[in-house]
């Protein structure tokens, strides 16, 4: 197996499909291709139909988006998902949601781990979209988050898709309280959180559009 992904620092996308690669125990060959220098689009396009990373090769299928990488992992890694037909259905509701929507969070508060933005960013839209992660994250702890520390007790894909929010909260300085807070503190000390980050601050390239506060 092979995963195609973008900076460490900065491709939120790629985090998701890697991270989900992790938890459901898949050793992968790890192809990094810093994004947005010259080459890097012909380099990605040579393993990625979309031009996109992630991309993820399985005995040479080629399986791109991290939404679609997350569910062909799951069909493989069970785990990825919650057992129950509820939790498993909601999992992938929260999934989806944030797949699709979060544009102003998204847009104002990009994932730029070496960064320290606290206090930038936030407009009322993107404070609406702060308080529906918290408001997810609260629920599904609640719901459904007995077992463990994760949303849906293990590590499941719904994890994987936040994870890029977490990073972000960190560096945007976003603190919220309660079973949100702990759920944040559990991820930001993730042991693949961790090593992910460790490489995103190892690198040296920069993509000055994304560096949105100096
Ligand atoms: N919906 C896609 C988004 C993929 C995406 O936009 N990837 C960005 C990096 S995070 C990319 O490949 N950008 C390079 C380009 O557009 O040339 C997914 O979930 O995988």
């Amino acid at each position: 197996m092979k995963l195609i992904i973008g900076n460490k620092n900065y491709s939120s996308w790629s985090l998701r499909a890697w991270i989900a690669a992790r938890a459901g125990g898949f050793t992968f060959e790890e192809i990094r291709i810093p994004l947005f220098i010259p080459g890097s689009r012909e380099r990605i396009l040579s393993h990625s139909p979309s031009g996109k990373v992630p991309c993820l090769i399985d005995h040479g299928l080629a399986v791109w988006d991290s939404l679609a990488i997350g569910e062909y992992l799951a069909e493989k890694a069970p785990q990825l998902l919650p057992a129950d037909v509820a939790a498993r259905a909601t999992a992938r509701a929260v999934t989806a949601e944030m797949h699709s929507g979060f544009q102003n969070l998204r847009s104002r508060m990009t994932m730029n781990i070496r960064k320290d933005y606290t206090g930038h960013g936030h407009t009322p839209e993107v404070d609406a979209d702060i308080a529906r992660v918290v408001a997810i994250w609260n629920d599904c702890r609640k719901r459904f988050g007995g077992t463990g520390p994760h949303l849906f007790g293990s590590f499941t894909l719904a994890d994987a898709a936040f994870a890029p929010v977490c990073f972000r909260f960190k560096t945007y300085g976003v603190k919220p309280d309660g079973a949100a807070g702990e759920y944040l503190a559990t991820m930001l000390a993730n042991p693949w959180m961790k090593e992910w980050e460790a490489a995103a601050l190892a690198e040296t390239e920069s993509i000055p559009a994304e560096d949105l506060y100096g």
